[in-house]
């Protein structure tokens, strides 16, 4: 297995982390398809309930490598789009396809593709140094592995277009007051914390998977259909031991035990 993507497990969490630290984790073909197996490893595993992915070194992800991508281009076979296609969507339609909750612990910079990367988990703690930098445009490109969806959901239209337009580097302060960083600590602390929050969320019941597909929907439909997706979802997670659990403990005034179940 490729050494470009750590994987271990610890506590019921996957923790992944991006290794090509001397450029910045860039993604290659290796890292990327690396990045996917393991993402998948982690979905198939039943003693994991959560992910956590991180980078190594001084930052999260620089985006595509574009050292590889500028000698693809001259040997004439560069084809952005297929690279999209075969390596970055599936990636991300792979990490918001898990029904187990993705924290990115962004322990540095994030940039193009690697902050669509940090966008795509659902919850994210960060550095005080990390940053985001939505780069695409630097390089003549436009948003992509996802960018254009999430941006503009968490931020709205307007900051979005800001912040495609001018590729600027959004630091750390900026991502939490907006709500796109959950949590924001001192760098020496980013992986105890990232790996505390993670246990917990993977000692959660059976609905966290449930909770994000609910959000997931109710983003992008009408109160109508929510309402009545809503209403399925809870039926789903009312017939779930967790849920007996869950009542239980209230009752009994205990911490509840619960099993993803
Ligand atoms: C890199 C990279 C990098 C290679 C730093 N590649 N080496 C999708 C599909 C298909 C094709 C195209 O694109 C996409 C989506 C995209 O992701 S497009 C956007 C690609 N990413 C970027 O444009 C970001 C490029 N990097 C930067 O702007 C800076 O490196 C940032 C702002 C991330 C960090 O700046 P610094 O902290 O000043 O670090 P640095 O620039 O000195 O980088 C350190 C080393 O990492 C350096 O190598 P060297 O040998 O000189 O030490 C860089 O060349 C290398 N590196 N990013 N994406």
């Amino acid at each position: 297995m490729s050494e470009t993507v750590l994987y271990h497990v610890e506590d019921g969490v996957a923790v992944i982390t991006l290794n090509r630290p001397e450029v910045l984790n860039a993604v290659n073909d290796e890292l990327g398809f690396a990045l996917l197996d393991r993402i998948r490893e982690a979905n198939r595993d039943s003693a994991v309930g959560a992910l956590l992915l991180t980078g190594a070194g001084r930052a999260f992800c620089a985006g595509e490598d574009l050292k590889g991508q500028l000698e693809a281009m001259e040997r004439g076979r560069a084809d952005l789009g297929d690279v999209l296609r075969r390596r970055y969507n599936p990636i991300i339609r792979a990490l918001k396809a898990t029904p187990k909750p993705v924290l990115a612990a962004v322990n540095g910079v994030a940039a193009g593709a690697g902050a669509s990367l940090a966008l795509a988990a659902d919850l994210r703690i960060a550095a005080e140094t990390a940053s985001l930098v939505f780069a695409f445009v630097h390089v003549g490109l436009v948003p992509d592995s996802g960018a254009t969806y999430f941006l503009t959901r968490m931020v709205g239209f307007s900051r979005a277009m800001e912040w495609a337009l001018t590729g600027r580097r959004i630091g750390a302060e900026e991502a939490l007051q907006l709500g796109v960083f959950h949590r924001v600590v001192p760098p020496e602390q980013l992986m105890e914390q990232a790996r505390a929050w993670a246990g917990q969320l993977a000692r959660g019941p059976y609905s966290l998977a449930l909770i994000k597909r609910a959000l997931e929907f109710g983003a992008t439909h009408t109160l109508d259909e929510a309402l009545d997706y809503e209403a399925q979802l809870q039926e789903a997670a009312g017939r779930s031991r967790d849920h007996l659990e869950g009542m239980r403990a209230f009752v009994e005034k205990r911490a509840p035990g619960f099993e993803r179940r």
